[in-house]
């Protein structure tokens, strides 16, 4: 508390474009920790949504008029924002909106899995990859006759690098890894993983569902050949994801979903395909959604994303250090100095979902299960945890109300 970062972020102003963060749970101030499920919305954000709705609601890409005009160019000008935020230098072209990181998965999943992938090839994954990833490259294999592997986690959390590269070979052809676990809180070398997986023509797949809101992220640098994230843990909308894809993969793919918007020339007999990236948009797409991404964008850059990253994981070794202090209490993952902005535990004789309750009764909000992460909770032998993860309106007060509720917790099933 009062180091140089912290005096230089200012929380407090921040928190006022939160006004949810004022509401009470019961008798309680709200304390929401449970940001990597879905974080919070500011002012800007929501304004740029009411704006679009009273002002310039019209469908895009259609009709000379000036609301579609106006909308239209709203909307592709998003996708440019979106593509600078991630360090996308072809800008709308490799950008495609989706409905979230899920949807970003099953469109390559879709579109090049099912054209590229069969018997012999095989997709390489980590042990901590979020459903998203794990189902959808687990069912593309099933169709294709793929196989599936899995690079292990340590007992520290980390991946093993040196079972990583004996894991990848010619034989690969997919690498899907999360860049920043949602359980874990482990940060993977990405960049590491991408020169692995092209030294054996491979491509990889990064999910950024939790590095894009908390860190500065340049897909670029990391030589991502897909990267994909979601609006709703990044101050924006639900209902909108991105997919990064290089363009020349986005170019060789055909479409996943079919219909009006993605189409250049329809005849009876065939239809060809609308340029990058609205063959990939297929439908009245997320119109105000994609708008208020950008906007997001540009509020965490005002804010400055290294001061972003440097805030959670100050609040995350904080609570690591707070929540090491209780022997009951097993935290999943790295060390706290070297973790992303959440925690997840354990309480000794009390199921993680007594847990959240008591919290809840205390106004603290956090994530009670598997976090879809179920394998990595079988290996790790827990069935469920308690995750508390961390934005930038957060303060280091609210650890302390979230381990003194703890204490409730501990009281009420000892
Ligand atoms: N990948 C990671 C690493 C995630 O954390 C999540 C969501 C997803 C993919 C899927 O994102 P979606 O927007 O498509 O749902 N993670 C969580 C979570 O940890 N708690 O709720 C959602």
């Amino acid at each position: 508390m009062g180091t140089p970062e912290s005096a230089s972020f200012d929380v407090e102003s921040i928190r006022a474009d939160f006004p949810i963060l004022d509401r009470e749970i019961g008798d309680s101030q709200l304390v929401y920790l449970d940001n990597a499920a879905t974080s919070q919305t500011p002012e800007q954000v929501v304004d740029s949504i009411s704006d679009y709705y009273r002002r310039y609601n019209a469908n895009v890409h259609r009709g000379l008029h000036q609301l579609s005009q106006e909308a239209s160019i709203a909307y592709e000008e998003a996708h440019d924002r979106v593509a600078e935020f991630i360090g996308a230098s072809g800008g709308r072209e490799e950008i495609v909106f989706t409905k979230n990181t899920t949807e970003s998965m099953n469109t390559v999943a879709y579109a090049w899995g099912l054209a590229e992938l069969g018997p012999g090839d095989e997709i390489v994954m980590t042990e901590m990859e979020h459903h998203a990833a794990l189902v959808t490259w687990q069912q593309i294999a099933k169709k294709t006759g793929a196989t599936v592997k899995f690079i292990e986690v340590d007992d520290e959390g980390y991946l093993d690098m040196d079972h990583a590269r004996e894991l990848i070979t010619d034989d690969t052809e997919m690498v899907s890894v999360v860049h920043v676990s949602n359980t874990l809180g482990t940060q993977n070398p990405v960049s590491d993983l991408a020169d692995v997986a092209h030294d054996h023509d491979s491509l990889i797949f990064v999910d950024g569902a939790q590095s894009v809101p908390h860190q500065p992220v340049d897909v670029e640098a990391i030589d991502a050949d897909f990267f994909a994230f979601s609006g709703h843990k990044m101050c924006g909308p639900t209902g909108v994801g991105v997919l990064y894809g290089k363009r020349h993969l986005l170019d060789s793919m055909q479409p996943y979903l079919y219909g009006g918007m993605m189409i250049e020339k329809v005849t009876f007999d065939d239809s060809t395909w609308h340029e990058l990236p609205w063959k990939f948009e297929a439908g009245t797409p997320v119109i105000s959604e994609g708008i208020a991404l950008a906007e997001a964008c540009d509020y965490l850059d005002d804010i400055g994303m290294e001061r972003v990253q440097r805030h959670g994981e100050r609040l995350a070794a904080y609570a690591h250090d707070r929540l090491s202090e209780f022997e009951d209490i097993r935290i999943l993952g790295p060390a706290g100095d070297d973790r992303a902005a959440l925690v997840s535990f354990t309480l000794d004789s009390v199921h993680a979902h007594d847990v959240s309750e008591i919290l809840n009764a205390n106004g603290v909000a956090v994530r009670a299960g598997d976090h879809c992460t179920q394998p990595l909770h079988d290996k790790l032998g827990v069935s469920a945890s308690a995750r508390a993860s961390f934005y930038i309106y957060n303060t280091e007060a609210e650890v302390d109300a979230l381990v003194d509720a703890l204490d409730e917790a501990r009281e009420l099933f000892a």
